[in-house]
């Protein structure tokens, strides 16, 4: 299974996914793939154009499928903002027999700008940081998503839950 977190930077798709983590982890093999930290290995030579986020997204789903084949429930944080990649991500790992799991980590641009916690909203609307999601790039909320997690309105313990009792109720039942 991949648990897919998507959602502006800020919105809490690490920390939902370290709490799922947590949980998960006492009964299943799992491997976490997060964006920041891919950014900074598998795709160190990415930077944010439109066709490089669809690079990034393309090689952590290659990635996830073949985590998750080998038998980890997978979790993902990565902006990911367009519709297209997600679906194509969900579309291969079904062509793999993988379930996946679209989390939304939803929560308005205006709390992610007041969280701030790397300082980066403040960059991209003084200009300093360009093509930054939700300021001056695009993000393309999901449509139907499995999970929607508004973190604006609870707790990160309270996504998690809701997260975990989704995927524990879908591994009860294959
Ligand atoms: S994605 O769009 O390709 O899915 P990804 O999740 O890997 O993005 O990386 C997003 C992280 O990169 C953000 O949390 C932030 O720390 C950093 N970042 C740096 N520049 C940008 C930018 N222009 N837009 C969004 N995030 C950026």
């Amino acid at each position: 299974m991949i648990l897919w977190f998507t959602g502006l930077s800020g919105a809490g798709k690490s920390t939902i996914s370290e709490h799922v983590r947590q949980t998960l982890s006492l009964d299943h093999r799992v491997e976490s793939l997060d964006g920041d930290v891919v950014r900074k290995t598998l795709c160190k030579d990415l930077g944010f154009s439109k066709e490089d986020r669809v690079e990034n997204i393309r090689r952590i789903s290659h990635l996830a499928n073949s985590l998750a084949t080998a038998g980890s429930v997978v979790l993902v944080s990565a902006i990911s903002p367009y519709r297209e990649s997600r679906e194509k991500a969900r579309h291969s790992a079904n062509a793999l027999n993988l379930r996946f799991v679209e989390v939304y980590v939803n929560a308005p641009l205006a709390t992610c700008k007041e969280r701030d916690p790397k300082g980066l909203y403040a960059l991209a609307c003084s200009g300093a940081i360009p093509s930054f999601t939700g300021i001056s790039d695009p993000y393309e909320s999901p449509l139907s998503p499995d999970v929607e997690c508004n973190t604006n309105v609870e707790s990160a313990e309270c996504s998690a839950s809701k997260v975990t009792a989704f995927v524990l109720s879908v591994l009860s039942k294959s």
